[in-house]
């Protein structure tokens, strides 16, 4: 009765970053957000539910899982299943690509081909906006997996009005490098991060409060595809981002050396006249946002500080994709 589907997302990388939840339940965002759909990092999923299962199976690259990681997927499950009025349990297989084992795996991607791919192997066809609504529940940032280029999240106050919508294909010679610091690293997740900074930093008010306007400026920088202020407003809301983590209880921070070094080299390359700016999320990778034409120039001196091994370079992404005719 069931047919199994598969579908590709992209990972996106905020620009204007999404920090702090206003309801943790339904991932209302304290914030409107704003990022780049990326081509080379992306997660496909494939669902197919059956009335033989006892339980939820769910593998991730090729092991299965449990604990947190499968109760996230059942919490999307269980949501699509409300919907599709169906009782069947399912069997989930996700793989993700990045170009090395970059410790880069996404939960935006994951979770916006999670979303896709169970909607429809439920049989409902969920039209773009309320695809972006069911993945948010999954993960705030995998809302905006659902368009490619140019992504704002509108904040909105509920599940009704919060979700993602596409500002501009960037199809005009954007991309992004990787500086990839310490992989290994235990981090606190962005989820737990961000509650403890919502419920302990003085500085969330102010972000909250000033993040809003960023996004509009943000957005005007993009019609006028004014690259300088775009990569200046992308470095201050990472900026703005990193520091209400130090006024939290206890405080903590995603930056190690590394990746303060990463930073001040960035800043460097545009002394010596190359046009990037660095973002960071909620660990110690430093993303830098170029402009295509320099990407050769760029990426050799990111090689030689670095080392070839630790950069990685992507493109602009597509839109989330049904790729049920791959299976085999
Ligand atoms: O992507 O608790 O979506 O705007 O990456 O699952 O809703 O993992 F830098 C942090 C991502 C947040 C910025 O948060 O959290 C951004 C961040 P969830 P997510």
């Amino acid at each position: 009765m069931f047919k199994k589907r598969k579908v590709r997302a992209h990972t996106n990388i905020a620009l204007i970053k999404y920090w702090g939840k206003a309801d943790e339940e339904y991932i209302i965002p304290l914030n409107s957000s704003l990022s780049l759909t990326l081509s080379d990092l992306y997660a496909e999923t494939s669902v197919i539910f059956d009335n033989d299962l006892d339980q939820d199976i769910f593998y991730l690259d090729g092991e299965k899982q449990e604990g947190s990681s499968l109760e996230k997927v059942q919490h999307v499950l269980d949501l699509v299943r409300q919907q599709a009025r169906i009782e069947a349990k399912a069997y989930v297989d996700s793989q993700n690509f990045v170009p090395t084992a970059a410790g880069l795996a996404s939960s935006a991607s994951g979770m916006a081909a999670l979303a896709a791919s169970a909607s429809l192997a439920a049989g409902l066809d969920l039209d773009k906006k309320d695809l972006s609504r069911l993945a948010r529940r999954g993960s705030g940032s995998a809302s905006r997996s659902i368009y490619g280029g140019l992504v704002q999240w509108k904040k909105g106050s509920n599940d009704a009005d919060s979700y993602a919508l596409p500002i501009d294909p960037a199809d005009w010679g954007l991309g992004m490098y990787f500086i990839l610091i310490n992989k290994e690293q235990k981090k606190v997740s962005s989820r737990s991060g961000m509650k403890q900074t919502v419920e302990t930093s003085p500085y969330i008010e102010q972000w909250a409060k000033t993040t809003d306007k960023d996004v509009e400026k943000m957005k005007e920088a993009i019609a006028q595809r004014d690259f300088t202020q775009i990569g200046l407003l992308m470095e201050r809301s990472a900026s703005k981002m990193h520091a209400t983590t130090l006024g939290a209880i206890e405080p903590f921070t995603y930056l190690l050396p590394e990746s303060l070094h990463a930073i001040q080299f960035v800043q460097a390359l545009r002394e010596k006249g190359f046009d990037c700016y660095f973002t960071m999320d909620a660990g110690p990778n430093v993303k830098v946002l170029i402009k295509e034409e320099q990407k050769e120039a760029i990426g050799q001196l990111l090689q030689e500080e670095f080392g070839p091994d630790k950069i990685l370079y992507s493109g602009v992404g597509p839109d989330i994709q049904d790729v049920t005719s791959e299976l085999d």
